[in-house]
C-alpha cells in the first residue's frame, strides 16, 4: 500500500485553527481518529453511545434533526459526556443557504446548534456568504466549520472544479474553516483537517447509494485524517467492540500514513 506523507501533530500558532490543533492533540491524546456517526433517532439511546463509546472517539457527529425526543437537557447532557471523555461535538447539519438564513438555522430555532456543537458543515453551492453567516454566529464561540468538498454517495456532483472552489473558499476563510468533509486529502496544508464518511471494514454500499472504502483505504490510500463511522458500529452486535477495532485500524492506518 503507498502511503502519503502528511503532518506530524501541529502546535498551536497563529496560522492554525483553535479547534484543529484541540482536535489533533485529543487524536494523540486517545490514539484516535474514529469519529463515530450516532444516527440513531431516541436521545437516551443516543446519551448511552456518547457514554460508553466516548473513551474510543475523538468526535462525535450528530443529526439532531433525526431525534423523535430532542430537548435542550439533551444538549446539555452530551456536552457535559464530550467533557468527560473528552471528545469534540460535530453536528452534521449541512447548511446550504444564504448567510442571513444560515446565521439564524445555527443560532437559534428548536435546536441552537451554534450553544452545544463544536463543530459544523456547510455545503459550499451558496458562495462564500454561507461561511460568513455561520462564522458571525460560530467564531465568537470558538466555533468551527468543515466545507463538504465531496460526498460518498453515488453520483454526487461535488467533484473537479467543485471541489477546488470548496478547498479556495476554505483557504480564504480559515479563520473559521478548518477542513473538509470529502473522501480523499484535497489540501497539502497541514492545518486543515480531512474527515471522511462511507467507511466500513468492508468496502461496499448500502440500498439509497450510500459506498463505502476501507479505513486503510481513505487513510493511507487517499489520505484523509478522520474516518466517520455509523451503520459499521452501530449495526455490529457488541457496539463498544466494534468501536474499538475501528479505532484501532484507523489510528494504524493514520500513523502508518505519517509514517511514524
Ligand atoms: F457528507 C456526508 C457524506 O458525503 N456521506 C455521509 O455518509 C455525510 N455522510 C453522513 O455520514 C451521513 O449523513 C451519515 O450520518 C454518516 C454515514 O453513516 P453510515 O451509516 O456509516 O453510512
Amino acid at each position: 500500500v503507498r502511503c502519503h506523507s502528511s503532518r506530524l501533530s501541529l502546535l498551536p500558532s497563529a496560522d492554525v485553527h483553535p479547534l484543529a490543533s484541540k482536535l489533533l492533540k485529543i487524536m494523540e491524546e486517545k490514539q484516535s481518529n474514529l469519529c463515530v456517526s450516532a444516527d440513531v433517532t431516541s436521545s437516551e439511546e443516543l446519551l448511552q453511545l456518547a457514554d460508553s463509546l466516548g473513551p474510543s472517539i475523538c468526535v462525535l457527529k450528530t443529526h439532531v434533526d433525526i431525534l423523535k425526543d430532542y430537548t435542550a437537557a439533551f444538549s446539555q447532557k452530551l456536552q457535559a459526556l464530550a467533557e468527560k471523555h473528552n471528545f469534540l461535538i460535530f453536528e452534521d447539519r449541512k447548511f446550504a443557504d444564504i448567510g442571513n438564513t444560515v446565521k439564524h438555522q445555527y443560532e437559534g430555532g428548536l435546536y441552537q446548534i451554534s450553544s452545544w456543537s463544536h463543530i459544523v458543515n456547510a455545503h459550499a453551492v451558496p458562495g462564500p456568504g454561507v461561511v460568513k453567516g455561520l462564522s458571525a454566529v460560530g467564531k465568537p464561540l470558538g466555533r468551527g466549520c468543515l466545507l463538504i468538498a465531496q460526498m460518498s454517495s453515488q453520483g454526487s456532483l461535488a467533484t473537479g472544479e467543485y471541489t477546488k472552489a470548496v478547498l479556495q473558499m476554505a483557504e480564504e476563510q480559515s479563520d473559521f474553516v478548518f477542513g473538509f468533509i470529502c473522501g480523499s486529502k484535497i489540501s497539502k496544508k497541514p492545518e486543515f483537517i480531512h474527515m471522511s464518511p462511507g467507511v466500513q471494514m468492508q468496502a461496499g454500499g448500502d440500498v439509497l447509494g450510500q459506498q463505502y472504502s476501507t479505513p486503510e483505504e481513505v487513510l493511507c490510500d487517499k489520505g484523509s485524517d478522520v474516518i466517520i463511522v455509523g451503520r459499521g458500529i452501530l449495526e455490529a452486535p457488541d457496539r463498544l467492540e466494534a468501536a474499538e477495532s475501528y479505532r484501532k485500524a484507523g489510528w494504524e492506518a493514520y500513523t502508518k500514513k505519517l509514517g511514524r
